[in-house]
């Protein structure tokens, strides 16, 4: 299982909206038979690999797959029948498929008296599907919070400059982070005080055609004709609020020129920003299923007060400023005993950063 969920992290990127699955196949002396995973939107399932390389050595065997197998006749055809048809004495998957389409595999596999069973090393393969699986549950986004700090907690120093905090290594990471993941999402505030590009570098290893949609939160779509967003590196979502007026709706449409798409949505109860549940709807509805948050403050604290931030990626620098914007904005939290409490999951540091400190955390549980 520890292999198959290695298997499944090869397709982290290219399978949304798709979940990440691998496939190990062992024969009946417990050798190793054959391998899958899945690559692939659309194509082939991870069990389906495995067993075309196992061939005949798959009777009498045992299927490790880090997700229960679909009972569904989908983009392919469903996996427990081809797991019974192949001859398979036993079926381990890790965890249990929540999309109800697909779900019911190992029933399935039950009623043809092959035993299947759940569990094995169910916590790992869930992170190492975390997006999907979160996605796939609530309907909207899993969203991972990424910012880059001095050791004091500033994202930039008094006078506003920010270029660079943390170290070219940092930033390659952030790339590299980039390219799993479905959009990015920044706010105006951002794009006009930074113009920030938000598209993948090539050498962080984005498949072609697979880059990250940029989402630019932009209210009152004031967003600048020359704004870097607006290339033709990635596809660019522009959302305005729909009480703009429409005047300034044309206006940003010829500012724009097709380069982007623009979507309005409702604002928030306070009306301080875009009701963020109606844009978590809106980009799952697009077929996103990760989302990198990306900046500014202002738009994390809005995330976090609404408690929809799932990971915390952190970038420390060793530097201190001692003055200037933290790196989150207000979320709602005035006392101590409302803190968002975290718990980390990995602390990198040293020379693959370039100096700089990772820390990967998640919301602790209540
Ligand atoms: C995958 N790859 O290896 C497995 C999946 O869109 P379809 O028809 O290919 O079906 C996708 C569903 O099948 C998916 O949401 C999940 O519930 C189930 N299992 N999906 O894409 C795989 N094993
Ligand atoms: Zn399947």
């Amino acid at each position: 299982m520890r292999r198959a969920i290695a298997l499944a992290a090869r397709g982290l990127g290219t399978t949304s909206p798709n979940p990440v699955v691998g496939c190990v196949v062992v024969d009946a002396e417990g050798n190793l038979a054959g391998e899958g995973f899945h690559e692939v939107a659309g194509g082939p399932h991870a069990e389906v690999g495995a067993l075309r390389e196992a061939g005949e050595r798959a009777r009498g065997g045992t299927a490790y797959v880090t997700l229960e197998p679909c009972a569904h006749t989908g983009r392919t055809g469903p996996c427990a029948q081809a797991l019974i048809e192949a001859g398979v004495a036993r079926v381990v998957y890790a965890v249990a498929d929540p999309n109800p389409k697909a779900a019911g595999g190992a029933e399935v596999l039950r009623a043809a008296g092959i035993a299947a069973e759940g569990g094995l090393l169910a916590d790992e393969a869930a992170r190492g599907n975390e997006a999907w699986l979160t996605a796939t549950r609530l309907g909207r986004p899993f969203t991972v919070w990424k910012y880059a700090a001095t050791l004091d907690g500033r994202s930039a120093a008094a006078d506003g400059t920010s270029r660079w905090i943390t170290s070219a290594e940092s930033r390659a990471d952030v790339h590299a982070l980039r390219a799993t993941v479905d959009a990015v999402v920044a706010g105006s505030g951002t794009l006009l005080a930074d113009d920030p590009h938000l598209a993948v570098r090539d050498a962080a290893g984005v498949r072609p055609g697979r880059q990250p949609l940029r989402v630019v939160l932009d209210t009152r779509g004031r967003i600048p004709a020359g704004a870097r967003v607006l290339d033709d590196a990635a596809a660019t979502l522009v959302v305005v609020a729909d009480d703009l007026a429409p005047e300034a709706l044309s206006d940003l449409h010829g500012r724009i020129a097709g380069r982007a798409e623009v979507a309005a949505l409702p604002r928030n109860a306070a009306g301080t920003g875009l009701d963020l549940d109606a844009l978590g709807k809106e980009l799952y509805a697009r077929d996103v299923r990760s989302v990198l948050l990306e900046g500014g403050p202002t738009l994390a604290g809005a995330y976090a007060a609404a408690g929809l931030v799932d990971k915390v990626v952190g970038y420390l620098a060793p530097a201190l400023l001692g003055a200037g914007p933290a790196a989150l904005g207000s979320a709602g939290i005035s006392t101590i005993a409302d803190a968002l409490r975290l718990s980390v999951h990995e602390v990198v540091a040293g020379e693959r950063l370039g100096g700089d400190i990772r820390i990967t955390a998640y919301p602790a549980r209540p």
